[in-house]
């Protein structure tokens, strides 16, 4: 796709697994090498043979604000010059959590750590503890970081890599963790009546984003809830995703169901490593040092990461930026709802706010199951052609892209033109619409 990227590819692979950080960063599931990126700025990255693109990855889910936006910029040059780790509290922490609890009814008391992964392990061990139980439970294509114990039907990189779980995670890790669809009531009140009174906690993407964008149906979250507590299990909301994301209050802002515990990341450090999880004080005070459930961490609650993140929390706590968001999604998938109809391109376009997903199959998507059911070929035909438009997707069909405030009108526009031009090639060599 790029000289200079493919050189550096090489040079990569020669020192990193697989050339990355981070498996889906490789591109493999869309075919080639990745490009390597040299800048952001706004909606754009620019990659290391000056090629300019807009961006839907964001990072993953991490910029809402777009690339170095500069109130968080200014924020992160004041706080570097004061020191980039102490290893001991800091008022700005504080600041931090406290703004969590405001945002999150259901948070009282907050921990914060430097990965999503951190927070989910913790938020289980903390659930363990609390109920005395060990059964965890997750949803198929439900991914929530990739520490053993819920590594298994995972979405994200796993999912894309097909990999069931992963070597290196002894048996007696995972026999603790089962997975059952997303959106399937009955497999809800089944695992309640069998195994009810074992499990310490459910743990859901209250929006799956890790086998692309899932929203729960109608009464789901709600079935949820009750069924957690006739269990007497905890819900996790792993809110890492959707957390300030679909709301300042995130998901449960959004569909008006509590969490017992909730996990947060990605927007909540503002670009840099910050997450956290938090709960009511009966819950959160059993962890160490108040409590016995030990957790820690170097790096938790950086200064830097945490300064990133209270900047961005001021700029997105501004009430506008929630319809401002919905409004781009909109002219984004009606959009591109308009060209796929007129190509007749089997598109099943799954959005909630500024998060979405483009499934190539007819639909609907409303679990893992159907989401597999779509043409993986023809979403690496349309991502590798939107590249070339100039339009950067999440490099799998099994994630989320994500519209950020730096999105412009003129680049939806842009990149409604790149899709007309991708989805008619899409038609054309497979056959649809008026190339039948
Ligand atoms: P991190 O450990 O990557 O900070 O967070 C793990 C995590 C937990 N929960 C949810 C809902 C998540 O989506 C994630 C991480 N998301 C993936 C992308 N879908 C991160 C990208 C990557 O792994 O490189």
């Amino acid at each position: 796709m790029g000289k200079i990227s493919d050189e550096l590819y090489a040079k990569a692979c020669a020192v990193m697994p697989g050339g990355v950080n981070s498996p889906v960063r490789a591109f493999k599931a869309v075919g080639g090498g990745p490009l390597f990126i040299k800048q952001g700025q706004g909606s754009r990255m620019v990659d290391a043979d000056d090629r300019s693109f807009i961006d839907y990855c964001m990072s993953w889910g991490v910029l809402i604000l777009g690339h170095a936006h500069p109130f968080v910029v200014e924020a992160l040059k004041k706080a570097v010059v004061k020191g980039l780790s102490y290893g001991a509290p800091t008022a700005a922490e504080t600041e931090l959590a406290e703004a969590v609890a405001a945002a999150f009814p259901s948070v009282e008391k907050v921990r914060l750590t430097p990965s999503g992964t951190e927070a989910v392990m913790s938020a289980v061990r903390l659930a363990r503890a609390h109920t005395g139980r060990d059964l965890v439970v997750k949803v198929d294509g439900g991914y929530h970081g990739h520490g053993d114990q819920l590594l298994v039907q995972s979405g994200s990189g796993v999912l894309t890599f097909g990999l069931p779980g992963t070597p290196g995670i002894p048996a007696g890790v995972t026999q603790q963790t089962l997975s059952i669809p997303y959106n399937d009531t009955q497999a809800l009140r089944e695992l309640a009546a069998r195994h009810g009174e074992g499990v310490a906690a459910f743990i859901v993407e209250p929006v799956m984003g890790n086998a692309g964008v899932i929203p729960p149906e109608p009464e789901y979250l709600a079935t949820l809830r009750s069924l957690c507590d006739q269990m007497g299990a905890l819900l996790i909301f792993d809110e890492v995703i959707t957390g300030f994301r679909l709301a300042y209050g995130g998901a449960q802002e959004s569909y008006g169901v509590r969490a017992d515990l909730t996990t947060l990341g990605k927007i909540l450090g503002g670009g840099l490593p910050l997450a956290a999880y938090g709960g009511r004080r009966e819950i959160m005070d059993q962890i160490a040092p108040e409590g016995p459930v030990y957790q820690a961490g170097t790096h938790a609650g950086n200064p830097l990461a945490v300064a990133a993140g209270l900047a961005t929390l001021k700029v997105v706590k501004n009430a506008q930026t929630y319809e401002q968001l919905e409004e781009r999604g909109q002219a984004l998938e009606s959009g591109m709802r308009e060209i796929a109809g007129r190509y007749e391109v089997p598109l099943q376009i799954n959005r909630v706010g500024s998060m979405f997903t483009f499934f190539f199959t007819a639909g609907p998507v409303r679990d893992l199951a159907s989401a597999q059911k779509a043409n993986t070929k023809m979403f690496t035909r349309f991502f590798n052609l939107m590249l070339e438009g100039g339009v950067y997707l999440p490099p799998s069909q099994f994630e989320a892209g994500f519209i950020s405030l730096a999105h412009s009108t003129k680049d939806l526009e842009d990149t409604l033109d790149a899709a007309d031009r991708a989805l008619k090639t899409v038609a054309r060599e497979f056959e649809f619409g008026p190339y039948r």
